[in-house]
């Protein structure tokens, strides 16, 4: 009988699991580092970085890392899903709330739709504004408690976890908000512009 119910424990927390589980995705306990081109390294944070802010806005905004890491911040835990395939369960990243940054910021034009992400050596990304509305989308620090590394996005990263992770867009220095929709560095080379794991839109249509 203690095996039975043990067992069923088991299978139930394995059922569970496997449905936070997107199709064609694998749970990992690592953390891979994937990106195109050089880690960034800010020897100074405070002259060699800032965060830009423009596009469908009353009037563009800067933040240098001071301004920006005085803002408040919450913890979540969420899963996360890379189109290569791996997905990594109950991770804990700290950062300023996108839409908590909204308050912050001039108020948007009435057009703004989509955010372009821009990042250090030209990498983009771009996000649906109501994607970033979000309670989960982050502009994330911290991970695990700790600093991010250099690899994983110092000093700041895009956390959308509701897409695949490549729009977590490491290395963040521009939040372009638009009236229209454009596609970033993957999406202009055939990856799925609208990239949820759970439709597995990896690809884009040929
Ligand atoms: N600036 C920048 N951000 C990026 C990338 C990149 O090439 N440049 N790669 C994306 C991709 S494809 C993935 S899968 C994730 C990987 O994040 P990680 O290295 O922290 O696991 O970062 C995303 N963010
Ligand atoms: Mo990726």
């Amino acid at each position: 009988m203690a095996d039975l119910s043990k067992k069923i424990k088991r299978d139930g927390a394995l059922a569970r699991m496997q449905s936070r589980v997107p199709p064609g995705q694998y749970v990992t306990e690592k953390f891979p580092v994937l990106h195109y081109g050089e880690v960034p390294i800010y020897h100074d944070v405070e002259k060699d970085w800032d965060l830009r802010v423009w596009g469908e806005i009353e009037a563009p905004v800067r933040f240098s890392f001071a301004e920006f890491r005085a803002l408040p911040t919450i913890t979540i835990t969420t899963d996360i899903h890379c189109v290569t395939r791996w997905s990594k369960l109950d991770t804990h990243w700290e950062g300023v709330q996108f839409k908590e940054f909204l308050r912050r910021i001039p108020p948007l034009t009435s057009s703004a739709r989509y955010v372009m992400a821009h990042c250090e050596h030209g990498f983009t990304t771009n996000v649906p504004l109501d994607v970033l509305l979000e309670d989960d989308a982050l502009l994330a620090y911290r991970y695990e408690g700790e600093e991010l590394t250099p690899e994983h996005g110092y000093p700041l990263r895009l956390l959308t976890p509701r897409k695949y992770f490549w729009k977590s867009a490491k290395w963040l220095r521009g939040i372009e908000f638009m009236a229209n929709d454009r596609p970033g560095f993957w999406e202009r080379y055939g990856y799925h512009n609208n990239a949820d794991p759970w439709k597995q839109e990896r690809y884009a249509e040929e």
